[in-house]
């Protein structure tokens, strides 16, 4: 699987070095690319953002420079496969998935769906969120687009929202988590989510027994 990740804090990501997911890419199972936005811009302040239309507090991104990243990421700029020769199963083609606090909430449905395709593209929004627009143009040229959020409360940003599907994801691709029969157990289901209580070495431990199975 081939992820891309676009952000103008692309340190944000860094924790995905680590651990399984880390590995994961190591070993080659994971293609996972972090990238800057800033580089996408044309001006010498590398400017992402601009007013609101209609006003209103703070400040909006900028749809010209998230094109211009997405063009490329999602391989549709000019040296983009010709839409002839574009992969016509959905799995093979680039998901666009941006994070919003208004998004479809996150499941482990989704990222047993999500697990199942090719490409994924995170476009991390900041500020009062990305131009409409940007969503508006993708999914009119044909490019599978969803908006995602992971919970009711509002953060900064969707770098770390990004993190969590993608760690969701990454940890369901075979042979990233070592034992897959864990996998199956916890994929029981819905009832899979509500993990049952675990016990360790020792069988004794503050004159708490472990249950006997
Ligand atoms: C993307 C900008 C900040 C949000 C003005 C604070 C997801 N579950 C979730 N909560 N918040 C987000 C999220 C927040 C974001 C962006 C995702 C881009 N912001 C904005 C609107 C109010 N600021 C999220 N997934």
């Amino acid at each position: 699987m081939r992820i891309d990740v676009v952000s103008i804090f692309p340190d944000y990501l860094a924790p995905l070095d680590l651990s399984l997911v880390g590995k994961a890419r190591a070993a080659g199972i994971l293609d996972l690319r972090v990238h800057d936005l800033r580089d996408w811009t044309t001006d010498r302040h590398r400017t992402v953002d601009d007013t609101p239309f209609g006003g209103g507090a703070g400040m909006v991104m900028r749809p010209d420079v998230w094109g211009t990243a997405l063009d490329e990421v999602l391989g549709l700029g000019a040296a983009a496969t010709p839409a002839s020769d574009a992969p016509v199963d959905s799995a093979q083609r680039p998901h666009l998935i941006i994070p919003t606090p208004s998004g479809t909430p996150f499941t482990q449905r989704i990222a047993e769906q999500l697990a199942g395709e090719q490409h994924l593209v995170f476009a991390c929004g900041r500020y009062e969120g990305i131009d409409a627009r940007v969503e508006e143009h993708y999914r009119a040229s044909g490019v599978v687009v969803s908006e995602v959020s992971i919970g009711d409360y509002v953060l900064n940003g969707g770098e770390v929202a990004a993190l969590v599907v993608i760690e969701a994801v990454a940890r369901l691709l075979p042979g990233v988590v070592g034992n897959p029969e864990s996998l199956v157990e916890e994929s029981h289901g819905e009832a899979g989510l509500l993990e049952y209580p675990v016990y360790t070495k020792p069988p004794e431990w503050a004159a708490w027994a472990c249950p006997r199975s």
